[in-house]
């Protein structure tokens, strides 16, 4: 059997962070037996790809992103068995499951790492980078996404240890070619199982130079490669996204479009809008709308035919969409101008847990409240900074932290919204009561209905999968429209991204006889070329070639 390359594009994957979805066993923390009983909610959605983050044995320090077990799934979240019954039960639905493969770094709790700390002559010593002090010091002066340093100096034997996050994440050296046996073994082991494949974390940082304190290098793809040919290409029906912050366009070619390393990749610069460049996540800005808009464009026309797209605003590491985005006085047409923006577009749309219903951002008032290590060590670094400060930090917290979006799924307004019957392991948003599941499903006008929508037009039309993108009004800054193409058919997708009225006048060479409004977040009957928008209105037409001639 050989790999296809294709039977995945028109479907829409949900991205389920397992601690926050649903709690199965009353202990406050979401579990497997949790995710299984809301497998029917996925289906109506329209969903038929979860990627599932990690569930696998570890301490938590980074909430599973730190694995001590490969092959068992962590005791908080059920057993091995919960999860071969997961992946049975969601065929049954037509759902197929991508776990996280996280093997740039392990948890310092695992078997590997422990050995390899005994001494310099471990057999597992060589699994990670290590090196002698110098000048008394670090080798680099690099530092870690979670820590000042990315080395830690290790007593017992005498050096340093790399990580490119918290101390207790120490990454693999995959210099080392035994790293790559193991990781074919681990990939093998779930595949049989029965998952369609994997999310890979940081998966560029495998290319890593940690002498040169370069995070990538080309050294990834050879490494991609490896692994392609000795888990992916002979099963027919995988699939695979790479997680690269750092990818351009051109490298996300080289690793979704040649068909021997990746499916697809998460591209981060269309994240990067609302952040002082180069400074970080923390350096927060007015967002860019324009630059949005060209990078969304360079991507989608840059990828067309020569590799594919992911698409998404939202995921466990991000804040809420409809905080970053939009006026919360128009939450829900907003979240459905952002959901239809990215929908019609060329790629595959990924849906993190409650953007569906249009959750929003906490408000954080108290360290007190903070679960995430990411969060928490940005916290004590720098509230005493002189540029920083207990105000600004504050205010960046609620703007990015990632617990934003690790509050618990708000399923109804009953006690702790439905996500358990137990006080959850971290605090619920209070707006519960207005924004949960069972509200949204009801009303016929919801988001997530609008989401169900979007979905389901994907898998009936073949342009939103194979139309070529343009965009118009480039430098219009608020409205983002284009057009997608595909035999003879047009696709026009406008959104206001304002909260203002907004008038519009359709380009005369879009020509508008045979349309359908296949979509709209107002109750909009008539479609002419010059139109009075409302705020965050958006909708999508459907231009088919005339029948007669004119
Ligand atoms: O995130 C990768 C990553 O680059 C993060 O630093 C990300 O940029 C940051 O969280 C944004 O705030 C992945 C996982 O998605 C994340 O949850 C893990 O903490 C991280 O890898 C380490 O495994
Ligand atoms: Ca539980």
């Amino acid at each position: 059997m050989e790999k296809n390359f294709d039977w995945f594009k028109e479907k829409t994957v949900y991205q389920i962070w397992p601690r926050s979805f649903c709690d199965g066993n009353g202990d406050g923390i979401g579990d497997i037996p949790g995710i299984i009983s809301k497998l029917p909610y996925l289906h109506e959605l329209g969903i038929e790809l979860i990627w599932l983050s990690p569930v696998y044995k570890s301490p938590m320090d980074d909430m599973g992103y730190d694995i001590a077990d490969y092959f068992t799934i962590d005791p908080l979240f059920g057993s091995n068995e919960d999860m071969y019954q997961l992946i049975h039960e969601a065929r049954e639905y037509n759902i197929e499951i991508m776990m996280d493969l996280v093997v740039n770094h392990t948890s310092d709790q695992h078997l590997w790492f422990q050995e390899a700390c005994k001494s310099r002559h471990n057999p597992y010593r060589n699994y990670y980078i290590w090196h002698d002090p110098v000048d008394g010091k670090a080798p680099t002066d690099q530092r870690s996404f979670f820590l000042p340093s990315s080395w830690t100096y290790h007593e017992a034997t005498g050096q340093y240890y790399y990580h490119a996050f918290s101390n207790r994440q120490p990454d693999l050296n995959w210099d080392n070619s035994k790293i790559l046996e193991e990781v074919y073994k681990i990939m093998n082991f779930w595949l049989a199982k029965g998952i369609a494949g994997f999310r890979m974390d940081v998966i560029e940082l495998i290319g890593k130079i940690p002498l040169e304190a370069k995070f990538t290098s080309p050294k990834v793809h050879d490494l991609l490669q490896k692994i392609f040919r000795h888990t992916l290409e002979k099963r027919e029906k995988t699939i695979t996204v790479g997680e690269t912050g750092g990818a351009t366009v051109k490298d996300a070619i080289l690793y979704s479009g040649k068909h021997n390393e990746l499916d697809m990749v998460f591209g981060f610069e269309h994240l990067t809008v609302d952040e002082e460049a180069g400074k970080g996540k923390w350096a927060i800005k007015n967002l860019d709308f324009i630059k949005f808009k060209q990078i969304v464009t360079q991507w989608q026309t840059g990828l067309y035919k020569k590799g594919w797209n992911s698409l998404y605003l939202s995921n466990h590491d991000q804040p809420r969409q409809v905080s970053r985005f939009i006026d919360p006085q128009h939450r829900v047409a907003g979240a459905k101008m952002l959901a239809n923006t990215l929908h019609m577009l060329q790629g595959t749309p990924y849906v993190y847990q409650g953007e569906e219903i249009g959750m929003t951002n906490f408000n954080f008032t108290s360290p007190a409240q903070f679960k995430d290590i990411e969060m928490l060590n940005f916290y004590k670094e720098f509230i005493n900074h002189p540029e920083w400060g207990k105000e600004r930090v504050m205010v960046a917290i609620n703007a990015k932290g990632r617990d934003n979006a690790r509050t618990p799924m708000q399923w109804s307004s009953d006690i702790h919204g439905g996500f358990s019957t137990a006080n959850p392991w971290i605090e619920i948003n209070p707006n519960y009561l207005q924004i949960n599941v069972a509200n949204d499903r009801a009303s016929p006008d919801s988001i997530f209905n609008f989401y169900r929508h979007l979905i389901g037009l994907r898998k009936k039309l073949p342009i939103i999968t194979h139309g070529n993108f343009k965009l118009l009004f480039k430098d219009d800054p608020q409205i983002f429209a284009y057009l997608r193409k595909y035999l003879g058919q047009l696709l026009l997708v406008i959104s206001n991204f304002s909260n203002q009225d907004r008038g519009i006048e359709i380009p005369d060479d879009i020509c508008l006889t045979n349309i359908t409004l296949i979509s709209s977040n107002y109750c909009r009957k008539q479609i002419s070329r010059r139109m009075a928008l409302a705020p965050y209105e958006t909708m999508s037409i459907l231009i088919d070639k005339p029948t007669a001639v004119r």
